[in-house]
């Protein structure tokens, strides 16, 4: 409605205009044209003023008006550590320039005005004036220096990375069209490396190098990201298609996402979200609906969020890369980010993407470790039909008795465990599938129990507590039938055999 308003005002003064210079030319004329020139003259003299007077009153009225809306502010403080240098930097360059901007608006309108051509007045003409140049071309050359250096101190301030051996989070932010991905680097705080030829839509959105063990815990965050109030944190910026920007205004950050060439930013955020929500309370202007239609729902304030944006208009679907940044404490931080499941570990891990594929990695023998422990308390209280327990993590190749290394996370448990609790004995037993020849299936059994044995022997353990049994064949578990059958009958076991606290 109000464009329609402005475009039928505009269209007014156009017609305006014509008539005015139509009846001009008529009066043009009937008067004679000089008279006329004249009077034209004067006209437009006295509009250059009063034009000048409404658009300096407009800015200036306006820009105070719209202040609090603006960033540095108002309630629009800046929420990270660096943010007030760049804040400041700019009330600097507006101190130089809005002066500069009245004056000169006065003073081309009230010279408009006063050189207006009247009759018996002449223009005076000279070529050059010394004093006029250096005059104009030094004083903008001083405040020139002055604001760029300045800003170069700012900028080896605020661009400064962070020291190695500082504590602060890395987290990996990825452009593409049309979404950030964020990625945090889990655990081991540190982001696994990664290989654009790795990349697929699929499984592998980032071309994370599974190899990595680096990547294991790394985490791809969807919806709302936090991070912690006062803590440095370096942001890895990068980009999978074009340029985009990642923006945040609130903070004061931006910084091109580059493909193929990654850029960083590093900030550390002041003021959380519930504290950024407070400061706009005051403000009449946030304690209005969120939503129109609903007038008793929550308001403006409460609502509030910082945005990730793009800030390179990067297609079509640009907008919907905003991304919600939540800063909060850092216990609920912490807290947020043990409820974040690792990438690989929720899709790649016993893929056949896994290069560990089979193998125990050092976060799942820990599990293991634990897990063995409890099993292990409860086979010694338990009836004697229970107090056997499958070690699912010893090692062999096919038809060999030979462990393999991966097997020794379970076995320096099992050790620790018996050394533990000495009164513990306990008896190891090899069973096979029914491939093959009985026989040899005996042997084997019997040798892998016995490898077993003296692997905890080697760890000091007493030989006279532990018996070695193989059983080949003859204790299924499970069918022979199918291959997942025959795979849960060739196992190792460790049955507790007396226990003399009992
Ligand atoms: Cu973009």
């Amino acid at each position: 409605m109000i464009g329609f308003l402005i475009v039928g005002i505009l269209v007014l003064i156009g017609v305006i205009a014509v008539q005015i210079g139509k009846v001009t030319d008529l009066a043009g004329k009937i008067r004679g044209e000089e008279e006329v020139q004249r009077r034209s003259n004067d006209r437009s003299a006295v509009w250059m003023v009063i034009f000048m007077v409404v658009f300096l009153v407009f800015c200036v009225v306006s820009a105070w008006y719209y202040k609090d809306a603006m960033l540095g502010y108002g309630p629009h403080i800046s929420a990270s550590a660096h943010g007030g240098t760049l804040d400041s930097l700019f009330n600097v360059t507006l101190l130089a320039t809005v002066p500069v901007f009245i004056l000169t608006h006065i003073l081309t309108f009230w010279y408009a005005y006063k050189y207006r051509d009247q009759p018996g007045k002449k223009a005076t003409f000279f070529s050059h004036s010394n004093k006029l140049e250096i005059i104009w071309t030094g004083i903008p050359a001083i405040v020139m220096t002055i604001l760029v250096v300045q800003g170069l101190i700012a900028w080896n301030d605020i661009m400064f990375d962070v020291d190695p051996e500082e504590d602060y989070i890395e987290i990996e932010a990825t452009g593409s069209q049309f979404l950030w991905e964020i990625r945090y680097p889990g655990a081991d705080n540190k982001l696994g490396t990664k290989n654009f030829k790795l990349i697929n839509p699929a499984n592998n959105p980032l071309g994370q190098d599974w190899s990595d063990v680096k990547n294991i815990d790394d985490v791809h965050v969807s919806g709302e990201f936090l991070l912690p109030v006062n803590q440095k944190v370096r942001v890895r910026i990068t980009a999978k298609d074009v340029l985009h920007n990642f923006d945040l205004p609130h903070f004061r950050l931006k910084m091109d996402a580059i493909p193929g060439l990654p850029t960083y930013f590093v900030f550390t955020p002041t003021v959380t979200t519930e504290e950024y929500r407070n400061n706009l309370k005051d403000y009449p202007e946030y304690q209005v609906p969120y939503d129109d239609t609903e007038p008793d729902g929550p308001q403006r304030w409460e609502m509030f969020n910082y945005e990730l944006a793009c800030a390179e208009l990067c297609g079509k679907g640009h907008y919907s890369m905003r991304r919600v940044l939540r800063i909060v404490s850092e216990e609920e931080y912490n807290k947020w980010l043990k409820e974040q499941s690792s990438y690989y570990m929720t899709n790649i891990r016993n893929t056949d993407d896994d290069p560990f594929k089979g193998n125990l990695l050092p976060i799942e023998a820990e599990e293991r470790a634990k897990d063995l422990g409890l099993e292990v308390q409860k086979a010694i209280t338990a009836d004697d039909f229970e107090r056997s327990i499958r070690l699912t993590n010893l090692f062999f190749d096919t038809g060999s008795a030979t462990l393999k290394e991966d097997s020794n996370y379970e076995l320096d448990n099992i050790a620790d465990i018996l050394s533990r609790n000495v009164g513990v004995n306990i008896e190891i037993s090899g069973h096979t599938d029914n491939t093959g020849d009985s026989g040899s299936n005996d042997i084997l059994s019997s040798q892998r129990a016995k490898n077993v044995v003296s692997y905890l022997v080697n760890k000091g353990i007493s030989a006279t507590r532990l018996t070695d049994a193989g059983y080949g064949q003859n204790r299924p578990l499970d069918t022979n039938e199918t291959s997942e059958g025959r795979q849960n009958n060739r196992r190792i076991e460790m049955r507790i055999t007396s226990n003399n606290k009992i």
